[in-house]
């Protein structure tokens, strides 16, 4: 049985910005803006939210909502200071961290450096060295998967610390809204309910050919985690070979200068998960899908590393323009390889065969 957390920072920007200004505590903050403008609402911290004031919200709707809520500007680089901090405390324990964005990560501590055999101990630990380091709070969840300890994280916050033990698992993944199952988005959400299916009791009694039949190769993963079985890794940025990101077209696409606008999202989209990741590659692929289904990868090697879309897009450009014009794109792809973790990745293996033999 694996031992996972899974850490979430509690209205991560928000808090940063109360932290750093007093002057705004007990109120309502929205970090987004400016107020009335089309911008969205990156995070609202929990006096806001009681407005219903939520991310990806337009800030004009927020300040309709809550009209003395306190609009502040990003300040993206504080968050991502504070980002590296509270990984390094991660790494104080396990090189296998997997981040999914500035102010969340699962951890796995099955075997852990301190050789600490209490994951909830942990978790309160990392919790703790978080308060100490950066004045912040954090929510943890500790579980036997990746999908468990997520929920859990979110359900106490916030500084919260939620433990699902093995033997609590299958109630409560019985009583749990479809919603909130791991790969279940609203799409789907909507599709389960049409089915029947509006929490894990209803998804529990589904047979795997019956999910599979109505969700293709997603039904036997949905048939499997309400049952807890979830034994997906725990994947560490630090052992990432490569980062890359794909899309295939709603139609196919002829006209180069569409397929030109499509490559500029891509690369921003590769230089968002590079950033997200603090990774930078040497090696770019732009990968492309006819509509005959046949596929071309090509790749360019620079001599350093590269981090940020306009210092590939130029090049990616070049390499479309040089490609197959008869034929409809299906699938345009790009990626970096080669990354600035390669050394990293020799250390973890130092660690891991030092603790195994421990
Ligand atoms: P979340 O962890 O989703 O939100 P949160 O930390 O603000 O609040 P919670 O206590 O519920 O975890 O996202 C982390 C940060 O990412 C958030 O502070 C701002 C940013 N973010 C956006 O910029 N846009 C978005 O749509 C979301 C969801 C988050
Ligand atoms: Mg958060």
């Amino acid at each position: 049985m694996k031992k996972i957390i899974h850490i979430d920072m509690d209205a991560f920007y928000a808090s940063v910005e109360e932290r750093d200004n007093p002057s705004l505590r007990g109120k309502p903050v929205v970090v987004g803006g400016p107020p009335n403008s089309r911008a969205v609402v990156s995070t609202a911290n929990y006096i806001a939210r009681q407005y219903g004031v939520h991310s990806a919200m337009p800030c004009s709707v927020a300040q309709r909502l809550c009209p003395q809520a306190i609009f502040v500007p990003h300040r993206f680089s504080v968050y991502k200071e504070i980002s590296g901090e509270i990984r390094e405390i991660f790494y104080e324990y396990t090189d296998l961290v997997e981040p999914l964005s500035l102010d969340e990560a699962y951890l796995d501590v099955t075997l852990n450096k301190y050789s600490i055999p209490s994951a909830i101990r942990i978790a309160r630990e990392i919790k703790e060295k978080i308060k100490n380091k950066t004045q912040l709070t954090a929510s943890a969840g500790v579980a036997g998967g990746k999908f468990l300890a997520k929920v859990a994280s979110g359900m106490n916050k916030p500084d919260g610390l939620t433990v699902i033990l093995p033997e609590e698992a299958r109630e409560f993944l019985l009583k749990l809204p479809i919603g909130k199952f791991f790969g279940i988005g609203k799409k789907t959400e909507e599709k389960m309910k049409s089915l029947g299916i509006h929490s894990g009791k209803e998804l529990f009694e589904k047979s795997e050919a019956e999910l599979t039949r109505f969700f293709g190769k997603m039904g036997g993963h949905y048939f499997r985690i309400v049952r807890g079985i979830d034994h997906s890794e725990v994947r560490s940025s630090r052992m990432k070979k490569s980062i890359s990101t794909e899309t295939t077209f709603e139609k196919d696409i002829e006209d180069l200068s569409i397929l030109k606008q499509k490559l500029k999202s891509l690369c921003d989209d590769l230089e968002r998960r590079l950033q997200k990741s603090n990774l930078k590659g040497k090696s770019f692929v732009l990968k492309v899908k006819y509509e005959d289904f046949s596929q071309v990868t090509k790749s360019f090697l620079f001599n350093y590393y590269v981090q940020n879309s306009s210092d590939f897009f130029d090049r990616a450009t070049q390499i479309l323009n040089s490609l197959n014009t008869q034929k409809k794109v299906r699938l345009l792809g790009v990626g970096l390889s080669h990354l600035n973790n390669e050394n990293q990745d020799e250390n973890q293996m130092d660690l891991f065969s030092s603790g195994l033999n421990a």
